[in-house]
């Protein structure tokens, strides 16, 4: 503890898995990573482009308009424990601001092994502006996942985000990833990759930047339209599509059941990481 300034210091203890957790331990997950010596994560740290990522994304909301806390359970706002031996942390930051009804970053460590950040800014839905998601699977400090996008809630995305999206440099990423099924939801801009090195890894974050930067443009721009206006409503309708496809990787509930429990999981899917929008 206390080896990561960014953490705060009020961090509640409690062991949710203690009762219903039966299966093996976080740390047994299994890495496609390959045996060879990856390189071992700071000792009881967070991954270097977790970290990095982590705050690239605080300076880019800190510039929003009209930036503001959203309040959170404390149950889930830091959640801190050890499982068998191992160090488990979660930290959630939950804000809002002028376009954007939550934006939610989330910073992980489940087990030795798993580092995750996952990042979700959902727009309000009166305003004509896509979902941001981010989110960085590490596994023993390999990147097994690297995925960023603007996601449209209507058949396509605002007509000047298209634009800068298409006329940016799409980063030099050797190993690009296929998308699962579910999927559907992202861009055809999304970026989903294994960055193959730090060069690669640092790459990534300047994609991030630059999707975080598009969209801080259009927030920036964007006008609200009334709650009833037909607009709205089918942007509200398609941000209940994208929480409903994101509810289907199977791969992010598996993680938490294991780590916790599986009513526990199905809380916090549901209630923090992707809660259905509800009408302005
Ligand atoms: C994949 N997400 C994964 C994987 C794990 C998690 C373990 C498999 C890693 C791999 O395929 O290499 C786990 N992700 C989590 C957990 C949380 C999380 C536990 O965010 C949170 C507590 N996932 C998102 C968001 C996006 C996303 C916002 O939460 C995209 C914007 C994407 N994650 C995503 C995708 C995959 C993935 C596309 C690959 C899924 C697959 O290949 O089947």
């Amino acid at each position: 503890p206390g080896s990561n300034g960014s953490q705060r210091a009020s961090v509640l203890l409690m062991h949710p898995w203690q009762d219903l957790h039966s299966a093996g331990p976080a740390a047994a997950m299994t890495s496609s990573a390959s045996p060879a010596t990856p390189p071992a994560p700071v000792s009881g740290g967070i991954h270097p482009l977790v970290d990095a990522l982590a705050q690239r994304i605080r300076q880019r909301w800190a510039e929003l308009p009209e930036l503001e806390p959203l309040a959170i359970d404390p149950e889930l706002e830091a959640i801190c424990g050890s499982l068998d031996g191992e160090d488990l942390f979660i930290r959630n930051e939950v804000h809002r601001c002028r376009g954007l009804r939550k934006l939610h970053l989330e910073t992980a460590r489940l087990g030795a092994g798993l580092q995750i950040l996952h990042c979700v800014f959902f727009p309000d839905p009166r305003y004509d502006l896509p979902v941001f998601g981010a989110d960085i699977v590490a596994g023993r400090g390999v990147v097994s996942a690297a995925i960023v996008d603007l996601s449209p809630v209507t058949d396509q995305l605002p007509d000047g985000i298209e634009a800068a999206l298409a006329a940016r440099d799409g980063g030099p990423f050797a190993q690009r990833r296929e998308l699962p099924a579910w999927g559907s939801i992202f861009s055809p801009h999304v970026l989903f990759v294994r960055p193959a090195d730090a060069a690669e890894e640092r790459a990534f974050i300047e994609q991030v930047d630059a999707f975080l930067a598009i969209l801080a443009e259009a927030v920036s721009l964007a006008q609200p339209q009334d709650p009833d206006d037909p607009a709205t409503l089918e942007r509200l309708e398609g941000q209940l599509r994208y929480c409903k496809q994101q509810k289907q990787n199977d791969k992010t509930r598996r993680v938490l059941e294991k780590a916790f429990n599986p009513i526990w999981a199905d809380r916090y899917i549901e209630e923090l990481l992707f809660d259905d929008p509800v009408a302005p």
